[in-house]
């Protein structure tokens, strides 16, 4: 993970771009294909995800807003952190409510947000420093589920959050392995912020991912987008559907991009793949969580759940968790 106190800064492309090309490789040899959802995002990406989160059918977003603005206050008051860590920060829109609270028990000092999507990381770290004077903005550029510990906190206490429920993006051993590093970053007064998507009904959650506007469509097809610009591949994003539909066995979503006939791709460096008509590309599962199965993780990575704050309609939690002793 590359450190950056100031600006945040592209690994060397050359590093960046080899490393993609491995997991494109093993991503399409594998059977069923299936690609890291990381890639869906460059700027464009992040501005895709930006809009879903306005969608009227995608309610993770404002569920997660609504606990927040109810329930941050009492906790950021009664541990009075001085740091904010935050896993996949995307925009920092919802971080906002947290950093107020930080401004208003007067303990705000540092703000570090961790992202592979790294202009959008920096453009919404400007931001943050002209709306919060005084505030450090340290954004690290990077992905957090790679070998590097996560930033150790310039002052303590801390908290380190994991928002939008981007963890259900991972599989169970790529959460245990990341909390586990969030429990070693962890000091004996710091916590763990973690929301997650609850397990609801499936028509809701269909709709959240198959929108009548398409920005899901568009946002699904975006990753061979950034795998033809990066690697130089000739995917054809319009030759695949987007297709996304909820695995009632493994209580996720599973996201796919569908090939229209059969698809010939020529990625130099990395191979060619044919994809036949109809083969579909697993670009993305998005697990919902019930509060067992939340415990039963923060257990597996050390960590103790403290407080589990959910919305009126109980469709989404956001969690305090502590380093177990
Ligand atoms: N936390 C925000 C954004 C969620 S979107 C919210 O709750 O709305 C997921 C974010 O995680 C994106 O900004 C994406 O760029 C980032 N991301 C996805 N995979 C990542 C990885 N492996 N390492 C670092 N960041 C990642
Ligand atoms: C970032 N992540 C939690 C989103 C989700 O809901 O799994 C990504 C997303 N995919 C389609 N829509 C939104």
């Amino acid at each position: 993970m590359k450190i950056d106190r100031g600006t945040a800064e592209r690994m060397e492309d050359a590093d960046e771009r080899s490393a993609m090309a491995r997991e494109v490789r093993e991503g399409l040899e594998r059977a069923p294909k299936e690609l890291p959802p990381k890639f869906f995002y460059d700027h464009r990406g992040s501005e895709l995800f930006e809009r879903i989160t306005r969608l009227p059918e995608y309610y993770p977003t404002r569920a997660e807003r609504r606990i927040l603005v109810e329930q941050i206050p009492s906790v950021i008051a009664e541990l009075r952190p001085r740091t904010l860590v935050e896993l996949g920060a995307g925009s920092g829109e919802k971080t906002r409510l947290i950093l107020d609270a930080m401004r208003h028990t007067g303990t705000l000092e540092s703000y570090v947000p961790i992202d592979v999507s790294a202009e959008f990381l920096e453009q919404s770290a400007r931001r943050l420093r002209t709306d919060y004077p005084g505030l450090r903005v340290e954004p690290v550029v990077g992905d957090f589920l790679g070998d590097d510990p996560l930033p150790t906190p310039r002052y303590r206490p801390a908290i380190v959050a994991f928002l939008g429920s981007t963890i259900g993006n991972l599989s169970t051993e790529q959460s245990v392995r990341l909390l586990t590093h969030v429990r070693e970053s962890l000091a004996p007064f710091d916590r763990f912020l973690l929301g997650v998507d609850l397990r609801k009904d499936v028509r809701v959650l269909e709709r959240a991912y198959n929108d009548s506007a398409g920005v899901t469509a568009e946002f699904n097809r975006n990753m061979l987008r950034v795998i033809d610009r990066e690697l130089g591949a000739d995917f054809d994003p319009d030759a695949f559907e987007h297709r996304a539909f909820y695995d009632e066995q493994h209580q996720r979503i599973e996201m796919h991009l569908v090939a229209r006939g059969d698809q010939e791709v020529r990625i130099p460096g990395v191979g060619e793949f044919v994809i036949a008509d109809g083969e579909s590309i697993r670009t993305e599962i998005s697990r919902k969580y019930d509060r067992r199965s939340v415990e039963r993780l923060l257990d597996a990575a050390g960590m103790g759940m403290e407080r589990w704050m959910t919305d009126t309609k109980g469709w989404f939690a956001v969690v305090t968790a502590v380093r177990a002793p």
